[in-house]
This record gives structure tokens, sequence and C-alpha cells, in this order.
């Protein structure tokens, strides 16, 4: 409120403020001509290539590496194995949280040393003149390996004749967890009138950013400091776990991100490549750029999702929600990276979604497989999560013969704050009011009274998905600094990779600060800048980095007006500040401008006792989570010949509270929407049970291209968050979690006069007309 009554007295008025209106996004000129500049687009004259030898089988004790074949080739520099690695100063390991964890896994090795647990797994590095002779000298390099057996699959890898990928992990589970109470919720489904099952996958996903990762590393002797370019999401975290990696301190390594191709999640990761291209370019004494080949992006970077669950929903004759039971084992394979051991708090404490459901229980277990290592993709648990009750609350509509608009409606949380039975506290919301207006939007009773079946054949259906996300979390630091000519830079920790923060912390801090946006440049991605930050993901950059810069704004005009009342030789408390111009019209006729007053700020212009300068760094700690929701609406035609599904309509009407800027939020909601589409209709990664990734290419691995993805048509409410100061919740991911399950309802209701009660994702033409064959069509 206080924030409030300041910009009230200081700032633009609501009709001229930037916050809210949909300005044009000012990066993209730059990525749309080509003259971003990428990571692999830095060139040096003396840049070496970094390339991996991948392990070829997915388990394998290696007996011997041979690498003096590739060692005398020409234009190669070094042919590094794990023996280089162990024989340095260097821990040569990617660290992992082993916290709630109930064994002790290694983290994963930069190079492997004596196993590869998952196909494509680096087992080798060669640094060469250039990338072809390096990629030659890679395929010189002879592995001998003694295959083992695989398992794939997260419940078979826990049966007793299983291959074993850690001893200290006999059964293959890595950490179990729970949440909720058991006992009621078993009293609760036993005394329900109805109990609705479903096994469902969630299917494994595999992050595709238009650019693969990519490292540039150089060591600079002269300074003992490591520079490393990378694609990262989190360019301070990075920093500190290659510090860990290397054994270096954190004030010798600087991790600038330029222009990033798209991150998804698998970008905030720590992967072997950076730290490979940071030790060879330390050794060797030249700068090393690895580029991740498409395929090799697909084999061994972070995937995603990877659930089997068995759930079950107690339901009343009346619709009353009484209790859910989920019992999950997440894939997390064969080295899970961080959040993924530890079973995400986003999944289990997301399952009450919109409702209000008095007993819930979920237990977790985390499983190692011979597949690549599984770590958050768009969501990271909260699709997951409200797949598991949006498909539930589905089914029970269809068993009890309810409109599946009404049994959500009757059973929707409406008093904030709420803590569930999973312990989630949700901030605010209005849950009916969304639900109504996207119903309205789609025209719910028109898409209902349709027939069966249209003129050529097909089964038509409808299916809504209601959700709640948890955004936002911890520490983002956020520092305004006026120049002297009164321009204005704006740094955070968090990297933009496509969600347009230049231009919303611009918009923030333009009417913070009462100067105009143009003034203003907003840098992100350079570890040097600002002592710390936490980066970009769980939607959590508007509110963490957002506010930061926001409340670092405030108090550079705070100083800025005690200055101006130096320089007006005014009391602070008369002055007006209005368009960038300070005036004290009870005092004097003469006005200052801001940039007056920066400039007098760097010298002759500052009062006995305050500090020269005006800049301000808040380090902002978001303490409560917000939570954004919405409800999506999905019609379908199925054609029950081919399996092709239509998806003729699609509204998404999301609520994350105040919106900076309403057409950024609509393009992340149309983002988020196109890839919960691509899980709920294509993505799929596949192992063989050997362990060989049979989708190591995106001619297998089916991303949707433009014209998979239908018109989106998006509606918002808005319901301002009482969390934070400028009332806003995220919306990078809300379209991921929402998609696939309003997706399979619609396909499930079309399906539904054929007795198909569910079909997995992802619904390709062949499971869907696998589906109606079995159905006897
Ligand atoms: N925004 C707004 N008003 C709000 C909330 C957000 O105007 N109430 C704006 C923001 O200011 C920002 C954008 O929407 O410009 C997204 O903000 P936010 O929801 O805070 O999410 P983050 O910036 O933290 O982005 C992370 C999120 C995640 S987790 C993934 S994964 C993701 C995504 O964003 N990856 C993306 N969107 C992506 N978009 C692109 N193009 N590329 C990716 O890799």
């Amino acid at each position: 409120d206080d924030a409030r009554a300041d910009r009230a007295r200081d700032g633009p008025g609501d009709a001229e403020r930037l916050v809210g209106q949909g300005v044009d996004r000012r990066e993209d000129a730059a990525l749309l001509t080509g003259d971003a500049t990428y990571t692999d687009d830095i060139a040096r004259p003396d840049l070496a290539s970094l390339t991996f030898v991948r392990s070829e089988v997915a388990h394998a004790d290696i007996e011997s590496i041979d690498t003096t074949a590739a060692e005398s080739m020409a234009g190669v520099l070094a042919v590094y194995t794990w023996d280089d690695v162990a024989d340095s100063e260097v821990p040569g390991v990617l660290p992992i949280s082993t916290h709630g964890l109930d064994c002790d896994p290694p983290g994963h090795p930069v190079l492997a040393r004596d196993r590869v647990r998952y196909q494509g797994q680096p087992v080798a590095a060669v640094v060469a003149e250039d990338r072809y002779r390096a990629s030659d000298a890679a395929d010189a390099v002879d592995v001998t390996a003694d295959s083992c057996p695989a398992v794939v699959d997260q419940r078979e890898a826990q049966r007793p004749d299983a291959p074993t990928l850690y001893e200290d992990a006999p059964d293959n589970v890595a950490a179990t967890s729970e949440l909720g109470d058991r006992e009621t919720t078993d009293d609760a489904i036993a005394d329900a009138d109805h109990v609705v099952e479903l096994d469902l996958t969630n299917n494994r996903l595999i992050p595709t950013a238009l650019e693969p990762r990519a490292a540039v590393a150089r060591w600079d002797a002269g300074d003992e400091r490591l520079t490393v370019d990378l694609t990262s999401q989190s360019p301070h975290g990075h920093r500190g776990k290659l510090s860990t990696t290397l054994d270096l301190p954190e004030s010798d390594i600087r991790v600038v991100a330029p222009s990033v191709g798209g991150g998804f999640g698998h970008k905030g990761h720590h992967h072997p490549g950076e730290a490979a291209a940071a030790f060879a370019a330390m050794d060797l004494g030249v700068p090393v750029k690895w580029t991740a080949t498409r395929s090799g992006n697909y084999l061994a970077g972070a995937h995603g999702r990877d659930h089997r669950t068995a759930a079950e929903l107690g339901v009343d004759d009346d619709g009353t929600l009484r209790a859910l039971r989920v019992e999950t084992d997440a894939n997390v394979g064969a080295y899970g990276l961080g959040s993924s051991l530890g079973m995400p708090g986003w999944y289990g404490s997301l399952l009450s979604g919109q409702y209000d459901i008095p007993a819930i229980h979920c237990e977790t277990r985390a499983v190692f497989t011979n597949t690549a290592p599984i770590h958050s993709y768009r969501g990271a648990g909260r699709p997951e999560a409200n797949y598991v009750a949006e498909r539930l609350v589905g089914a029970a509509a269809r068993e009890l013969d309810l409109d599946p608009a009404e049994l959500r409606r009757g059973n929707q949380i409406t008093e904030f704050p709420t803590e569930t039975a999973v312990g989630a506290t949700y901030d605010s919301g209005d849950y009916e009011l969304g639900l109504d207006e996207a119903l309205d939007a789609a025209g719910w009773d028109d898409l209902r009274s349709r027939p069966d079946r249209d003129d050529e054949g097909r089964y038509l259906g409808v299916g809504l998905a209601c959700y709640v996300e948890s955004t936002g979390g911890g520490m983002e630091s956020g520092v305004v600094r006026a120049h002297s000519d009164g321009t204005v830079t704006v740094s955070a920790g968090t990297h933009s990779h496509g969600q347009g923060h230049a231009t919303t912390y611009a918009q923030i801090v333009a009417d913070e600060l009462g100067v105009d946006a143009d003034a203003i440049g907003v840098r992100e991605g350079d570890s040097d800048a600002i002592p710390q930050g936490t980066g970009t993901f769980g939607s959590r950059s508007t509110i963490t980095g957002g506010n930061a810069v926001a409340e670092s704004a405030r108090a550079v005009r705070e100083k800025a007006r005690a200055l101006a009342a130096n320089l007006l030789d005014a009391p602070v408390d008369d002055l007006a500040y209005r368009d960038g111009v300070f005036s004290a019209p009870a005092h004097t006729d003469e006005t200052r401008t801001f940039a007056d007053v920066a400039e007098a700020a760097y010298g002759w212009g500052v009062p006995d006792g305050m500090d020269p300068g005006l800049e301000a760094t808040t380090f902002f700690e978001q303490d409560e989570t917000a939570y954004t929701f919405g409800t999506h609406v999905v019609a379908v035609a199925v054609d029950p010949e081919t399996g092709a599904v239509d998806i003729e309509r699609y509204v998404a009407l999301d609520d994350c509270g105040e919106r900076i800027n309403p057409t950024i939020v609509e393009g992340q909601v149309r983002g988020g929407v196109a890839q919960g589409i691509g899980q709920a209709r294509y993505e799929q990664a596949v192992y063989a049970d050997d362990g060989t990734l049979e989708t190591d290419s995106m001619l297998d691995y089916a991303v949707p291209r433009s014209f998979h993805v239908p018109d989106i048509e998006t509606e918002a409410t808005v319901t301002p968050s009482p969390t934070n100061d400028l009332g806003v919740k995220g919306i990078g991911e809300a379209g991921t979690i929402a998609a696939p399950p309003a997706v399979v309802n619609a396909v499930c209701d079309a399906l539904a006069p054929l007795g198909i009660d569910h079909v997995d994702m992802p619904l390709t033409g062949d499971s869907v007309r696998s589906a109606v064959r079995d159905a006897g069509e």
C-alpha cells in the first residue's frame, strides 16, 4: 500500500502508467533480424573446439579407452578421459542437492569414471583446432566396454531382478516422500460413494530449444580468471556450480549468458559440456568452445516429466470430492539432477488443484533408470500434478453423469488465503469467475449440446481443465543505476531467453522512477555485473526480479527527491515530481529534471551527510508463494478411421494477477499451450529396452510445428496477489500446465460413446486409432 501511495504521489497517473499496457517488445528487432549474439556466434582466432565421445550403450563397465590414434591426428590439442580429471586438482563432478534423499548417489562425472549409465553419457572429450577435426578425432577414440543389462522403466527398475545402477540404492529408489495424511485419506476413500481410479503415464519429454546448449570458456592467465559464455537461465547458479566442479572460487569465475534461444528449464542445469570446456580452457590456455549437436542435446540434455501414477478419487453421489490418493513413480534417469531427486515440492503440493479436497495422500518414489537425467521442463512437477487432478475430476464427472464444469464449480475453493490438505497456502483467487468466463467465451453449453458425431463421422468432444500454479520463490536481486546524464541501467539476476524482461522491467522502472522508458536499459546475464542472482525458472522473474527492480527504483527516486530538495533549496516534503521534473512551487519557480539531479549526484550537488551516487540494490525475498490460476476449454473432432484429432477451439483463461504487459502475457500463454499440446498429442521420448534412445533427432521426436497449433483464444481475469507490491503472479508455465488435461479430457469426452475411458499421452493417430480399434470399431 505504501508503494502504491508513493507511486500516486510521484509517478504517472493510472492512464499514463506503462505497467498494464501491451507495449511492443523492445528485444524483438535484434532477435528477428539475426543481430543478436548467441554463444555459438562467438568467434576468436585461437578458439579451439571440444567434442564429446559419447557412450553408444546405456549401461556398461568401461574396460579401456584408447586415445592414441585420436591424439596423433592433425589439429588435435588434447584428448581427455576421467583419468585426466582425476589426475588434476579438479573434483570433476557436477554437484547435486542430496537434500531429503534416502541414499547418497554420486553426482554426474564430467567424463564417465568406470561405468556409463545412459546412452550418450560423455566418456571422453576431444579438443581440436576446429569442430570438424575434433569430430573426426572423436570417431578415432576406441572405447571398450562390457555391456550390462539396462532398465528404462521406473516401475520395472524396482523389481527384485532388475539391473541396479548404484550399490547404494539396490532397488534403484533414490528417494521417497509423502505428503498429506494417509489414514484420513484411506478412511475417506473407503467411505465415499464412488471411487474413480486411473493409472496415468505422464510422458517423458525432451526440452527442445531452437538453440542447443553451448559454452565458450577462456582462462585469463594474467588475471587468473575463468570466463564462460553460456546458454544459461541462471548465470550466478552456473557460476556456483562451476566453482564446485572445478574447485575454483566464485570470485575467479565470470559467467555471461548472451542471447539464449529458449531454455524451457534445461538451461538452468549444469551439464558436462560447460564444465569440460572450462577444464580444457584452463588446462590448455586457449579458449574452448563446445556446442551440442541436436542429437547430443536429445541424448544427454536433461529431460522432463516421466511419471507413472496410480490415483484414486473418492466422490459422493452429489459430486462432493472426498479424498485423493496418489502413488507416483518418478523416473529420474541415471543421474537425477537436483530437484528431480528430492521429489519436487512442486508436484505433490499442487495435487489439490482448485478444489477443496479434505483428505489427500501422495506417496512418491524417485527411481534411477538407464536413461538421460531428468530435471525440470517448463512446469516442472506442476503439469504432472494438474494432469492427475484434472483427469480424475473429468473421469468422476463421467462416472456420475454430471456436467464436468458443474462438478468443478461445486468443489472450487472460495476462501483465501486457504491451506490445502497437501500444505499449499493459496494466496488469492476467484476460481469460479475464471471458470465462468472461460465457459462463456467458449460457448460451453453449445459445445456440450453438439451431436456425438459430425457429418464426416468424426466424434465430437469438449473438455476443460482448471489449474493452480505456484509461482515465484526465493531471492532475486535488482539494481537500478542512474548515470550522470540521467539515463538508467537496470540489472537483475534473472535471465530472459524469450520472456521479454527488457521490455517489462523497463515498464516497471519507468513508472516507479518517473523517467521515459527509452532512457532505461535493461541488462541481465553477467555474473560480474551484480553480486548475486537466482535466475529464471518457476515463473519467478516478474514476482522476484520485477519487485526487486521496483524496490530499487523507489529507493533511487527517494534519493533523487532529497538531492532535488537540496538543489531547489526547499523542504523535501514540499517537492512535486511529475514527468521527470522536480519542482517546489511554494518556494521557487526553478525546476530540476531527473537528469539534472543525476548529474549532481555524482559530484557537486550532494548535501553534507549524503553519499554521492544514484543507485540502489535490492535483494528481494519472496516469503509467500503466489498462485496463478485459470481454466482452459478445448473442443475436438476425432476421426475414428485414422485416429486424427482436430482441435477445433482452444480457449485459455488465465489469471496472473496484475499484468505488467498483457501482450507478453498472452504470448507466454500461447507458447505454453503450444508446448502443452505438444505433450498431449505429439512428444514422447522413446527408449528401447536396452536403453537406446529411439527419438534422438527431430525426425523422430515430434515437436509441434506451427500448423499443428490451433488458434489459441486468450482471456483473462485479474486478481492481484497480496504477496507483493506489484500484485503480480507468474505466467510463464501456465499453458503447459493446463493444456495436457484439457486436450485429453476433450478427446476422452469425444470417445465416450465408444466406452473409452482413457488414452495415454501422446494422443497420436496411432494411439487413438488403437483405442478405437480395441473398443471394437
Ligand atoms: N508478465 C507480466 N505480468 C505478469 C506476469 C508475467 O507481464 N503478471 C511477463 C513478465 O514480465 C515476463 C513474462 O511475462 O516478461 C514471463 O514472466 P514470468 O511469468 O515471471 O516468468 P519468467 O520470466 O520467470 O520465465 C520463466 C518461464 C519458464 S519457467 C519457462 S520454462 C519458460 C517461460 O517462462 N521458458 C521460455 N517462457 C519462455 N518463453 C520463451 N520464449 N522461451 C523460453 O525458454
